[in-house]
């Protein structure tokens, strides 16, 4: 049993008792992903998309000193509307619960979460990453460390395309986190359908990569397993144009000196500045995109478990 208290929505707790499929969700990218109130109209459709999916949706929060599984829509909308509730990455979870204010979930916390709760599922459209300079800078994101230590698997379209791709892929690799693109073969880049790099695995049938999932845990590994599904291609948002304005956005924060965990907002709000609002919309799609093979691979993983 854990000492941290869970206050676990009574849908979930259901779906959890009966071996039901449910998907974690993050409520950092509510906060701090996407500008009000586009932000909660969103997280309302992606957790239509992880039922559309076939599972129950359970987006993960910190309140009260306790660690919300399946907030509620009230507390969705009070989140996506207050200003200031803080990001909370692993580091900052024991500070955040101790406090007990209310604080938003990333990739990283939200696993340490999930696992917590039982749940085997977890999806966002962009993971962090290694960022671009990390050579100098060493920012690397928690997402990727915790992906060592939380037996969750991870559905997401790729890591954005303001990090560097190839490191990430070579972090992952080193960590011996296991890699699977879900009907594509390359490693997407968040809303642009590819990266230009190949991924280690191309796996096209639900019912494999739930295997896949399970053979990791069976392996006595603790730790994610990583599945990438593309945006789809009227999302889709154009290498090149996301590629200039990247270079566009790290150039503004160099210029203001941004850094540390401030420095992935800063980006992609410059870039959807740049781009006109074209990648903040292609976010929006990519969320939902994700969640619902989220809640599609969740259920095959929750049907295989069934099986004697
Ligand atoms: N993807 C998005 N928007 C976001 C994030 C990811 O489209 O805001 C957030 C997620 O919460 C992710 C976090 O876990 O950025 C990574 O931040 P950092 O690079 O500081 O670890
Ligand atoms: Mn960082």
């Amino acid at each position: 049993m854990t000492g941290i208290p869970l206050v676990v929505a009574e849908e979930v707790a259901q779906a959890l008792a009966e071996g039901r499929a449910v998907v974690a969700l993050e409520s950092n990218v509510v906060t701090h992903g996407l500008p009000y109130p586009d932000n909660a109209a969103t997280a309302a459709k992606v957790e239509s998309a992880v039922r559309a999916g076939g599972a129950v949706p359970a987006t993960i929060g910190v309140d009260g000193g306790r660690l919300l599984i399946g907030m509620g829509e009230a507390d969705i909308e009070r989140f996506a509307s207050t200003p200031g509730i803080p990001k909370v990455s692993s580091r900052d979870l024991p500070v955040a619960l101790a406090r007990g204010g209310p604080g938003a979930t990333t990739v990283a916390s939200s696993l340490v979460a999930a696992e917590l709760a039982g749940i085997p599922f977890f999806a966002s459209a962009g993971i962090g990453g290694v960022h671009r300079g990390a050579q100098a800078t060493m920012d690397v994101s928690a997402d990727l460390i915790q992906f060592t230590r939380s037996r969750v698997a991870v559905v997401c379209a790729g890591a954005k395309h303001i990090l560097d791709l190839g490191l990430t892929l070579e972090y992952l690799e080193t960590q011996g986190v296991p890699l699977v693109a879900f009907r594509s073969d390359d490693f997407p880049a968040f809303y642009c359908a590819s990266s230009g790099l190949r991924s280690p695995h191309r796996i096209d049938e639900p019912d494999v990569v739930a295997r896949v999932v399970e053979n990791h845990w069976a392996a006595g590994n603790r730790g994610a397993v990583v599945i990438t599904t593309p945006p789809r291609p009227e999302d889709a948002v154009d290498s090149s144009v996301a590629e200039a304005a990247v270079r566009e956005a790290l150039a503004a924060a160099e210029r203001d000196g941004v850094r540390g965990n401030a420095i992935t907002k800063y980006l992609m709000r410059a870039v959807d500045a740049v781009t006109g609002g074209r990648t903040a919309q292609a976010n929006m799609a990519v969320l939902i995109s994700t969640a619902e093979v989220g809640g599609v691979l969740a259920a095959a993983h929750a049907r295989h478990r069934l099986l004697p």
